[in-house]
């Protein structure tokens, strides 16, 4: 009965939390202020202009650096139970490793969660949101096995000075976009194009630098601050073209799942299917051994379960077909894999957004009900999800349907699929910079003037939907 009167109501389970999101190098700036040292976007944006769209870099950016407290009281007006935000490494520890950590970018931090809890918005912290400390990167970065230790001790600062009020760790945002566009395509920092082999070191060493922060929490922190740690994890909801392109449509769904399945998964590892299709390739391409680096059995064992819940960033779905992937579209996870040998385009019957957000709301459940039959009765936390223009329009129509959209899949998996979804993040809080999009693309729900040294931040039409949606805790109400 309760059930019938909540589907009736389009109301969410009580408990379910709405919150939105940034990132350190999307909206800080001060790139240079104190001790910080440079991160990988410093290097990369100021050395290759003519990789971002619009030549910019994230020096200003929205500088909430400086401006967090407007930052805070927008999230109050909201009414957000959460903000999810991200620690600069750099930042805190200039030299990367945790030998020094700055007294300035600690006190930074300290300032803006405990103003947040005194407005009663949770802080959610992502540890990694892809700007590593330069001179990390200057040692191989992700490629380098010791990067495991390295963000052991990064994230062992990060719970010690601030485990006592945070309650919700991220420890990485979307590996999939570190290994496969830093190390494969080299697109974004630190640029380096190493197809089908620097993306498989990547992702071997940030699972296992994963799994030490995960089991430093445990036995270190979880005892007296009773939190959670996970990852959150950007999935493309891929559909088969034809009938023909099924078998290839599971395996890109599961060499995604190489960012989830060693530390999901019942049996740990990579993905079976993953693991076999890829030495296969490589000893047709010649290699001894397969490209993708074996775990030893104690390494599975390590990595395994080390998760409170499973993050999702979902955006986006595709259609896969067999081809061989060129030029602009060899972008995984939304243009194609060379790996595989697929292209993929959108469904004439999804809605076009901008650039590669084409939306298919529907895909966000679907891809829920994947993870679910794959992993088990987990708890999910959509920790992004939002949409983009191409202009700084306020009365944003066509994004308060994409929010509105993707919350009725929430809902519906929730009440029909009976998945245990508990809480729901936009993509962004801010205007921001968009990585190599520069400030082309808005995905903020509050606008920021970037031309004004102020950077004066005025809520759109979409914040003032999202807000009454959290308000009255349903997708119904009165509308005017
Ligand atoms: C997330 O990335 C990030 O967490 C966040 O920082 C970002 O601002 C937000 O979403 C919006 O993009 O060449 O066609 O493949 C989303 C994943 C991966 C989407 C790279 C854009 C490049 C387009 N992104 N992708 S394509």
């Amino acid at each position: 009965v309760v059930l019938a009167v909540c589907v009736a109501e389009r109301k969410f389970p009580p408990g379910f939390k709405f919150g939105a999101a940034t990132a350190s190098y999307q909206v800080e700036g001060a790139w240079n202020v104190s001790d910080k040292s440079p991160s990988i976007w410093d290097t990369f944006a100021h050395e290759n202009p003519e990789k971002i769209i619009d030549g910019s870099s994230g020096d200003v950016a929205c500088d909430s650096y400086h401006l967090w407290e407007t930052d805070v009281a927008l999230a109050k007006d909201l009414g957000l139970h959460f903000y999810r935000f991200s620690i600069s490494w750099s930042r805190l520890l200039p030299n990367g490793l945790a030998n020094v950590v700055s007294e300035d970018g600690s006190r930074y931090y300290n300032n803006l969660i405990d103003g947040l809890l005194e407005n009663g918005i949770e802080p959610v912290i992502t540890l990694f949101h892809w700007d590593l400390p330069q001179k990390l990167q200057d040692l191989g970065g992700w490629t380098n096995p010791e990067i495991a230790i390295w963000f052991e001790d990064y994230a062992r600062t990060a719970f010690e000075l601030y485990g006592d009020r945070v309650k919700t760790w991220l420890t990485f945002n979307e590996p999939i976009i570190i290994c496969d566009a830093a190390y494969e395509k080299g697109t974004i920092a630190p640029g380096i194009a190493s197809p089908g082999i620097g993306n498989f070191i990547c992702v071997k060493n940030l699972m296992l630098a994963h799994a030490r922060a995960y089991r430093i929490y445990d036995k270190e922190f979880r005892p007296k601050y009773n939190g959670k740690v996970g990852l959150t994890n950007n999935h493309v909801w891929y559909e088969p073209n034809t009938p023909d392109d099924e078998e290839n449509t599971e395996l890109a769904r599961d060499l995604a799942a190489i960012y989830a399945h060693p530390i999901y998964s019942k049996s740990g590892g990579w993905p079976p299917s993953v693991e076999e299709f890829i030495a296969k390739k490589s000893k047709e391409e010649g290699y001894p051994r397969s490209r993708l680096p074996s775990f030893t059995q104690e390494e599975i064992e390590f990595i395994r379960g080390t998760y409170d819940y499973y993050g999702l960033n979902y955006y986006t779905s595709r259609k896969v077909s067999s081809g061989v992937p060129t030029g602009s579209s060899i972008s995984w996870p939304s243009s194609g894999s060379p790996e595989i040998g697929i292209v993929f385009s959108s469904d004439p019957s999804w809605t076009a957004g901008y650039a590669w957000l084409v939306s298919y709301p529907p895909g966000l459940r679907k891809q829920m009900n994947w993870l679910v039959k794959q992993y088990g009765d987990i708890e999910i936390q959509i920790l992004e999800n939002g949409y983009s223009t191409p202009e700084p329009i306020m009365y944003d129509t066509s994004r308060v349907k994409y929010y509105e959209d993707h919350l009725e899949q929430v809902l519906l998996a929730i009440q029909e699929d009976g998945i245990n979804i508990t809480a729901y993040t936009a993509w962004s809080l801010l205007d921001n910079y968009e990585w190599t999009s520069g400030y082309t693309s808005r995905f903020g729900i509050v606008s920021v003037d970037f031309t004004d040294p102020m950077r004066k931040r005025t809520p759109r039409a979409s914040a003032y939907y999202y807000a009454t949606v959290i308000k009255n805790h349903s997708l119904d109400f009165p509308k005017h």
